[in-house]
């Protein structure tokens, strides 16, 4: 299971609808898929793109592997103009232009999963989740995107998800800096993290604090739930925010300064206690915080694959790596 980095291709040219089906291939090779699954890949990446040039403006494919296994993501999220009707759309064979080999529906049709969300005049958000048969399949409720700075290969940010016993663990770091230096820090903290994700949680930041010595750092959050309890820790600035079903924000725990590795404060633990439905938001400084302030209606209600794409999408800071990893409910008092 390689890194989950997201790749972003933006669509501004008929040529970069090739471009997205080829990135979907060579992921797909690097996790070792057959011809024909990775052909389904590439197909449903060139549709979502032909759609985004023929229908839609401001508009990004967000392509990753997702873990656990062998699962592909593939996002399209543009900033206008929405569909109209969304179930014609979805109709198998349903095409506007008349090009398509059936639009969303046939995306649908090959793909494991799909996701569309749209509001006219706003804007579209899709997500498209195909896994290798018999692997284990991409948490329904989990969303990702994370973005090195705009232009390089390799960023500082890192996450990971585990899940022991019904108890998911979401570890996100943030490692200072940029670039290939900063990704071996990210990628160090990973795998010290790795060894025991089900540590306890200041433990988890002792034990990081530990690896990252004599490196410049970073900044991490963990978040942990289930069997009734939603838990944070973190040092730095990494945000941890909860959307409620009815649209508000609320601003569940921040860190207190500092960077692990070099100068950790005691880490403290605080409980997060999300309403039924709400969705938990993590994300880094690569994140224009003020997203919060007047967020539309239509990005508070997407389901958290989806937010996380339209979140980054609107507010990334392309000077810096950038990631958002959301979490939504599964049952009623667990994230
Ligand atoms: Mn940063």
């Amino acid at each position: 299971m390689p890194q989950p980095l997201t790749e972003q291709i933006r669509i501004d040219h008929e040529s970069s609808v090739q471009h997205a089906g080829s990135v979907a291939r060579s992921i797909a090779s690097s996790l070792g898929w057959t011809d024909s699954l990775a052909e389904r890949a590439a197909v449903i990446a060139g549709e979502l793109a032909g759609n985004l040039t023929k229908h839609a403006s401001g508009g990004v494919i967000y392509l990753q592997p997702l873990p656990p296994g062998d699962t592909m993501e593939i996002i399209s999220v543009d900033r206008g103009p929405g569909m109209a009707d969304l179930a014609l759309c979805m109709t198998d064979g349903y095409s506007t232009t008349g090009t398509l080999g059936g639009g969303l529906g046939a995306i649908r049709r090959i793909s494991d999963e799909f996701t569309v969300r749209t509001e006219r005049g706003t804007g579209t958000v899709a997500a498209a989740r195909l896994s290798a048969p018999g692997s284990p399949v991409a948490d329904p409720g989990l969303g990702a995107v994370c973005l090195p700075v705009e232009g390089e290969r390799l960023g500082g940010d890192a996450w990971r998800i585990d899940e022991t016993d019904g108890v998911r663990t979401l570890v996100l770091v943030d490692a200072l800096g940029h670039g290939e230096t900063a990704a071996e820090v990210a990628r160090a903290a990973v795998r010290v993290h790795r060894r025991d994700p089900a540590r306890p949680l200041p433990e988890i930041l002792i034990a990081l604090n530990k690896g990252l010595r004599h490196t410049r750092g970073a900044a991490v959050a963990v978040l942990r739930t289930g069997r009734g309890s939603t838990e944070w820790c973190g040092v730095g600035n990494i945000r941890c925010r909860v959307v409620s079903p009815d649209g508000t924000i609320t601003t569940a725990a921040s860190g207190p300064p500092g960077i692990v590795g070099w100068n950790m404060p005691r880490p403290m633990v605080r409980r997060v206690s999300p309403s039924p439905g709400s969705t938990v938001v993590l994300h880094t400084d690569g994140i224009d915080e003020r997203w919060i302030r007047s967020p539309s209606p239509f990005l508070l209600r997407l389901p958290a694959p989806l937010l996380a794409a339209a979140l980054t999408h609107a507010h990334r800071i392309a000077r810096d790596d950038s990631t958002v990893l959301t979490l939504g409910t599964r049952r009623t008092h667990d994230l």
